[in-house]
C-alpha cells in the first residue's frame, strides 16, 4: 500500500456514526413519525450547539442531546416516560457505524496515517460510541470539545485539537460529513474533505472543499491522487 503521511481529525456523529439511523429504536416508541423525530432531533441539537456558542456559553453534549430529543418528541405530540427516554439516550452511545467505515479506516491506517477523533460529544459519549461501532483501536485520541467548553465551528475547537496533536494547524486535516463542521475547520486554517455520502449540495456558505469523497474508502483513492 503507498503512504499517506497525514494527520487525520475524524468528526463522529454523521460522519463515522449514523445518527438517524437511531429512528429505528424510536419507531416503537413514536410509530410513524420516528423518522421525522431523528431528523429533527439532529437538527435541533446541533442548533443548540451553534446557540450556545453565540451566547458564550457551554452545556455538555448529552444534556444538549437529551433536550433536544424532548423537543422533537413534544412537537410530534409524543411524552415518554423518564424510563423510555433513559433507554433511548443511552442507544445514542450505540449508533451503527456506516458499512465504507471499517473497511476505510483499515486502509488508512496501513497507509500510515495517524488519526483521532474530534468531536462535540463528551468524553464519555466518544469513548462509548466507538467501542460500541468496534473502532476504537484505529484513533490514537478521541478529543471532545468538552476540554474547551466550546463547541464546533469555533475556531478554538480546531487550534486546540492542532495543539494536542503537537502539529501546526494547516498540517492538520479535518474529515467530516458536515458541511458546517468542514467550513468551519478550513476558516480555522485546517485542511479538509467532504464525506457525502447521500450525494448533498454543499453549504453556499463556504466554498465545495477541493478533497470530496463518496465514502472513507473513496476518501483513500483522494488522498493518493492529491
Ligand atoms: C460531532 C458532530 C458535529 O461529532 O457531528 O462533532
Amino acid at each position: 500500500v503507498a503512504a499517506i503521511a497525514e494527520t487525520l481529525a475524524f468528526d463522529l456523529y454523521g460522519t463515522l456514526v449514523d445518527p438517524i439511523r437511531i429512528w429505528q429504536q424510536l419507531e416503537r416508541h413514536v410509530g410513524d413519525a420516528a423518522v421525522q423525530v431523528s431528523e429533527l432531533w439532529r437538527q435541533k441539537q446541533l442548533e443548540y450547539t451553534f446557540r450556545l456558542t453565540a451566547m458564550e456559553q457551554y452545556q455538555p453534549f448529552d444534556q444538549v442531546t437529551r433536550k433536544a430529543l424532548e423537543y422533537a418528541l413534544a412537537t410530534f405530540e409524543h411524552e415518554l416516560a423518564e424510563e423510555q427516554d433513559r433507554v433511548i439516550l443511552a442507544e445514542y452511545d450505540h449508533l451503527e457505524p456506516f458499512p465504507d467505515v471499517h473497511p476505510g479506516l483499515d486502509q488508512l491506517r496501513d497507509a500510515g496515517c495517524h488519526m483521532v477523533v474530534l468531536s462535540n460529544g463528551t468524553p464519555g459519549m466518544l469513548s462509548g460510541a466507538v467501542r460500541s461501532a468496534a473502532i476504537g483501536s484505529y484513533f490514537h485520541h478521541l478529543i471532545s470539545v468538552d476540554e474547551v467548553q466550546t463547541y464546533k465551528p469555533a475556531p478554538r475547537v480546531y487550534r486546540y485539537a492542532a495543539a494536542r496533536l503537537s502539529q501546526p494547524i494547516e498540517k492538520v486535516r479535518l474529515i467530516s460529513s458536515n458541511p458546517f463542521d468542514v467550513i468551519g475547520a478550513a476558516a480555522a486554517g485546517m485542511q479538509v474533505a467532504w464525506i457525502n455520502r447521500s450525494g448533498s449540495v454543499f453549504d453556499t456558505l463556504g466554498t465545495t472543499p477541493p478533497l470530496t469523497a463518496r465514502t472513507l474508502t473513496e476518501l483513500v483513492d483522494r488522498l493518493l491522487e492529491a
